[in-house]
């Protein structure tokens, strides 16, 4: 397979994607659209991608071969993705050769994760067809961050994927409050782990046995760190935190399955900003919403009077996301 120069999501967070710009522009007209092929079609699984060329695992053999692709056979160019294929998809591609091959066909998808990239008003898909979401967090360096873990998990639950949520640096913890626990009450099974000192690690091994897992978070939270001890090998490269900002600084460039794995290491990001969820439908994602004794019927949890959702935990930052799916420009 030829060298690749690797492709870097940095500049995607250069800017606050979390505004939305939710509103991508409409496919171009005219033009002739290109459908996605059933599933059955597909003879690989898309591992890593890379600029104008991505990496595809093939079914028969199992081997790994460096693709570009048929770009008139690509749906997605209509979609306006920042690539033509995402890690996860299925693919049909032709071999050239026995380390190259050619994509012509994706199949058609069962969920993805995406957000709006900063950029010319594109999607940038994280992953598709996954089983499940891990969201990992800090509970220090970077502090913890309840806003980026409510809008993962709505994104998730809009998409049907199952969702964890780790806490890890937990050696780092100084006694005091651990807002993360008010998760496991609503829904979303939260551990707390420790990648240094190994704490939790079997746990969360245990839920990610089955099917395929993409982890995601703020950049030096420990995703790599965790796919390094739950593979039991270093492939990941991690990074140091930095001393000025106290946040990462970047270290894993592009989302790639861990070879020999069914787990998904993705680029830290800044932000995560939310596509396809109308405001109306955001309390859905919200389980500690449904069924409350409001006054008004079919309370959005706004601004109603008599509203029985004001007094919960994440009531602001419920106002503050429907604020953002309103006017994804502001
Ligand atoms: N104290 C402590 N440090 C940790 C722990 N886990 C990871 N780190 C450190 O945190 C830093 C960032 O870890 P990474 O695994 O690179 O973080 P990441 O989430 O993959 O970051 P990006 O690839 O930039 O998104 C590294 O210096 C790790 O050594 C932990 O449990 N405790
Ligand atoms: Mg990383
Ligand atoms: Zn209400």
């Amino acid at each position: 397979m030829g060298k690749f120069k690797g492709g870097s999501d940095d500049w995607l967070d250069d800017e606050d994607s979390s505004s939305g710009r939710a509103q991508l522009r409409a496919p171009k007209k005219g033009k002739p659209t290109v459908d996605f092929l059933e599933i059955d079609q597909s003879n690989g699984t898309v591992v890593e991608v890379f600029p104008n060329q991505c990496v595809v695992l093939g079914d028969e053999p199992k081997d790994r071969f460096a693709c570009t692709y048929r770009k008139a056979k690509m749906p997605n160019a209509e979609a306006r993705e920042r690539s033509p294929v995402a890690v996860g998809d299925r693919v049909r591609f032709e071999k050239m050769g026995s380390r190259d091959g050619v994509i012509d066909g994706i199949s058609r998808r069962r969920n993805m994760l995406a957000r709006p990239a900063p950029e010319r008003a594109m999607r940038h898909v994280l992953s598709t067809n996954v089983d499940r979401l891990v969201i990992v967090a800090a509970c220090a360096k970077p502090e913890f961050s309840p806003g980026l873990v409510d809008r993962f998990w709505v994104a998730a639950q809009s998409q049907e994927i199952q969702t964890i949520l780790v806490v890890n640096k937990i050696d780092l913890f100084e006694p005091g409050d651990r807002p993360w626990t008010i998760y496991t009450q609503i829904g979303l099974p939260t551990i707390e782990i420790s990648t240094k000192t190994g704490m939790g690690i079997d746990q969360v091994d245990a839920l990610i046995r089955d099917g395929v897992s993409v982890f995601c978070g703020h950049s030096g939270v420990g995703k790599t760190s965790l796919l390094n001890r739950l593979s039991q090998r270093e492939i990941g490269r991690t990074g140091e935190i930095s001393e000025a900002t106290g946040k990462g600084q970047h270290t894993t460039t592009g989302a790639y399955f861990i070879p020999g794995t069914s787990w998904i290491d993705t680029p830290g990001v800044r932000e995560f900003g939310l596509l396809d969820v109308q405001p109306e439908e955001l309390k859905k994602f919200f389980p500690e919403m449904q069924g409350l004794a409001c006054e008004v019927e079919d309370c959005l949890h706004e601004a109603e009077s008599g509203c029985a959702a004001k007094s919960l935990f994440r009531y602001a930052s419920y106002r503050r996301i429907l604020e953002s799916l309103r006017s994804p420009d502001a």
